[in-house]
């Protein structure tokens, strides 16, 4: 099978190659600039910007994939709210213009876009387990996007018969992830800290939210499975089912550091709306493909608070 994925260098991307070449498949890769990790796979790298149509086209002209993993994306929350118009072009417009160039030479390929539960927005303060058939109601500039390109992705699919799998992927976290998302902005601090890089103070948001976290193993594990199977069109939640305390997350992590750190509450790290608490229902994917997440919750911390040790 012939696996083209956007966003190949992200924090997912880079997860997500070192399995699916493992499994043996014919990947290809589409990334803004092609990296030390990228180029150690001996795969092609289409270095374009996914708004780029044209170059777009020509790659999937040339490389005629059976699917499609589009990661790619203006992914970060926080930067949502300062960069509005390239959050909306990027993850609306850029997925538009690779479902219509890869429907345009495979008809019956698969395209398989990564949305958020982020999508659900206010529905989540229903405090119940989320389900795909939920209203949606996405309360920031990142969310917007994301329901705004599945929806256009499955109307679209609709009218030209075509396989669009579009998953509302919960928080995840682990090895690689960018700092700007929760567990890397704590990781990396408590890390620097045990290194004595920086004085024993941690800056940090707020701790009151909760969410619903994947190890990103289980989250790639989901995705190669739905890479495999077959599935009908539709949108389907990846999810652990548990609500996390942010809180927990920083009090774990200075616990496993093992060293005294003052916590500073940083209003600037403050979100202008936020949805306190996320926790999906996860099924209906369940039921389909057979997956289900495996790896415990601190352990993926322990992980994760070692790469940043090491690195
Ligand atoms: O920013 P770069 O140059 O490192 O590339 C990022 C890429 N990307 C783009 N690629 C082509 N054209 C664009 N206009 C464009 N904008 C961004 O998407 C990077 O390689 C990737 C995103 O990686 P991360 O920010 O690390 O996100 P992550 O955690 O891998 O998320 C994967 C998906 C996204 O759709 C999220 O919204 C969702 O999972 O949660
Ligand atoms: N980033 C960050 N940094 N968040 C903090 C901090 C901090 O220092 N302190 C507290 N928080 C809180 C945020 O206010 C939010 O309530 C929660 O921690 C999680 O923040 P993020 O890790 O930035 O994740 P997110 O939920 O806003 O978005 C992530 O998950 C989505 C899935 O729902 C991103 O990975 C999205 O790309 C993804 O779609």
């Amino acid at each position: 099978m012939k696996v083209l994925v956007t966003g190949a260098g992200g924090f997912v991307g880079q997860h997500l190659l070192n399995k699916l070449i493992k499994k043996d498949n014919n990947i290809v890769a589409i990334n803004r600039k092609n990296n030390k990790f990228l180029s150690s796979l001996n795969i092609p790298v289409y270095e374009t910007d996914i708004l780029d149509f044209d170059t777009i086209l020509n790659c999937i002209e040339q490389e005629k994939p059976d699917v499609l993993i589009h990661l790619a994306a203006q992914s970060n929350v926080g930067v949502s709210w300062r960069e509005p118009a390239l959050t909306a072009s990027t993850n609306i417009e850029g997925s538009l213009n690779l479902y219509k160039a890869f429907f345009k030479v495979n008809s019956k390929g698969k395209f398989i876009n990564i949305g958020s539960s982020d999508e659900y927005g206010l529905t989540a303060k229903l405090g119940i387990p989320l389900k795909e058939e939920m209203e949606c109601k996405p309360q920031n500039p990142y969310s917007i996007s994301k329901y705004c390109s599945e929806q256009m992705l499955l109307q679209l699919a609709k009218k030209d018969k075509v396989n669009v799998i579009s998953t509302r992927s919960f928080n995840h976290f682990g090895p690689g992830q960018n700092i700007g998302f929760v567990v890397s902005d704590f990781a990396s601090q408590v890390a620097d800290i045990k290194k004595g890089l920086k004085e024993n103070k941690i800056f940090v948001g707020d701790l009151s939210a909760a969410r619903d976290f994947l190890y990103i193993d289980d989250v790639i594990d989901a995705y190669i499975k739905i890479t495999e199977k077959e599935i009908p069109t539709g949108v389907y939640n990846i999810s652990s089912g548990t609500s996390i305390k942010i809180e927990y997350i920083l009090n774990k992590l200075i616990e496993i550091s093992n060293i005294d750190i003052e916590v500073i509450i940083d209003k600037n790290k403050f979100r202008p709306a936020e949805v306190k608490n996320f926790v999906g229902n996860s099924d209906k994917l369940k039921k389909i493909v057979g997956w289900k997440p495996t790896v415990n919750f601190d352990d993926g911390l322990r992980k994760t608070l070692n790469y940043w040790i090491n690195n």
